[in-house]
């Protein structure tokens, strides 16, 4: 798929109808500082579009961005951020559930786990949630320039043994040098749009 524009669409803090609503949408989960809102920076090559911080905690609220004006990319606020109130998490929690449990447009959910770092109980309990509501997800394994090859082939096989999946489901990624970029945009055209897979 060529990204011929991407723009954000809305802010939400719980689901309400918004101008755009209906283009089948694909979400981001995971841990705050995995790389959700970067994976949507580097998929539309726009650096800009999404807000990233070093710090966890950035995306406080469900940000749609539509790409090509054909699919929502969904940017959730991350879970487990240690440093957040107990009020703050219970927020985040409650927008992150309200969000998956009530889109009528959620295609697909791309879990993102950091690839140097075995999966949390949060991971765990969100894998669960997503299979316990037969919502359709793929594990992306972030950050992967930050680590060898080598040790990515070491670390694939814990996050499929604590996630219960299969190590070829996973897509490694990383925001930085465009690892796994092409492989996941087609996956998303397949997955969102329904075309075909391109020849290689
Ligand atoms: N080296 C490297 N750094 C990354 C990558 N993806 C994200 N980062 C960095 O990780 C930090 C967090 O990235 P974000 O995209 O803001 O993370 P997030 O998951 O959206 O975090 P919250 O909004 O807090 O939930 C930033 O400093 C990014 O530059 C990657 O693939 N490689
Ligand atoms: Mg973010």
């Amino acid at each position: 798929m060529i990204i011929r524009n991407a723009k954000f669409v809305v802010s939400l803090d719980r689901l309400t109808s918004f101008p755009g609503q209906g283009l089948p949408e694909i979400a981001m989960a995971g841990k705050s500082n995995v790389g959700k809102s970067s994976l949507i920076n580097s998929l539309t090559r726009n650096s800009r579009l999404a807000r990233t911080s070093a710090e966890p905690g950035k995306t406080r609220l469900i940000n749609f961005y539509a790409v090509n004006g054909e699919m929502l990319l969904v940017d959730l606020p991350g879970y487990g951020f240690a440093k957040a109130s107990k009020q703050e998490k219970q927020k985040w929690g409650n927008m992150i559930e309200g969000y998956l449990e009530n889109s009528r447009n959620l295609r697909h959910v791309l879990q993102l786990v950091d690839v140097r770092h075995e999966p949390t109980s949060d991971d765990q309990m969100m894998v669960e949630y997503l299979r316990h509501y037969e919502i359709p997800f793929t594990v992306v394994a972030t950050k992967c320039d930050k680590i060898s090859k080598a040790a990515r082939g070491r670390s694939i096989p814990v996050i499929c043994r604590k996630l219960a999946v299969q190590p070829w489901e996973i897509i490694p990624y990383s925001s930085e040098d465009g690892t796994g970029r092409d492989k996941l945009l087609s996956f998303l055209e397949q997955t969102a749009l329904g075309k075909p897979a391109e020849n290689p």
